[in-house]
């Protein structure tokens, strides 16, 4: 058994599906970021840096706890436990990795700054302008690449797709304005948006 302990951002996300993807057994602990709960002392012993998400796989390398943090270890390690979304050919490739790392870096980060701006008093426009057009210019490299591999690492469904997907979906969800004219990827988020496991992966409830 699993813990995972996110909330419905990005990055959060991306470790729920991959969970639900991977057909693994968890239990959800809806980290509450609003109110702070990163910060409380359990969540502290947990993952220091007070940032979800995080698990606790009680069943880990030779029947130890394993505790990580990072979405895109996390990512990485459940593919690993389970056997699936990372083929040898893939954990190999360089341009897979190249790509998939800026999917966790330059697109998640320039989210993350979006996200943060938007959520300020007084936001400051020129900045958020800035962010948007890189945002927008960043997306529009993935819609060229997609416009000849299917997926977002490779022609088959990996942990790229799943680091990806939950991307998209804030940005489209909160700032839609700087997803537009990316039809390939608009093509590839319609199928990655309608697999079961990514449905579940994101769905929170109500807590
Ligand atoms: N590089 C980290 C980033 C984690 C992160 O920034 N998480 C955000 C939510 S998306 C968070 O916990 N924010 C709470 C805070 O900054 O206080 C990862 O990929 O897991």
């Amino acid at each position: 058994m699993i813990d995972l302990y996110a909330a419905p951002t990005s990055n959060g996300l991306r470790a729920k599906i991959m969970l639900e993807e991977c057909g693994l057994d968890y239990t959800l602990h809806h980290v509450n970021l609003a109110e702070g709960a990163n910060q409380s002392d359990e969540y502290l012993a947990v993952n220091p840096m007070g940032l979800i998400p995080a698990i606790v796989d009680r069943d880990g390398k030779d029947g130890n706890p394993v505790t990580l943090s990072q979405s895109m270890t996390i990512l990485t390690y459940l593919a690993t436990k389970s056997g699936k979304f990372m083929p040898e050919h893939l954990a190999m490739d360089t341009i897979f990795w190249r790509n998939t790392m800026s999917i966790a870096t330059d697109m998640t980060g320039v989210l993350m700054a979006i996200m943060t701006i938007g959520r300020m008093d007084n936001p400051h426009q020129p900045t958020m302008d800035d962010f948007g057009a890189r945002f927008n210019r960043y997306l529009k490299y993935w819609d060229g690449l997609m416009f000849t591999q299917k997926y977002a690492g490779a022609d088959e469904v990996s942990i790229a797709d799943f680091a990806f997907y939950p991307v998209v979906y804030r940005a489209k969800a909160v700032v839609p304005q700087y997803t537009d004219g990316c039809p390939n990827i608009d093509r590839w988020y319609d199928e990655i948006g309608a697999r079961p496991g990514v449905q579940k992966g994101l769905d929170f409830g109500q807590g």
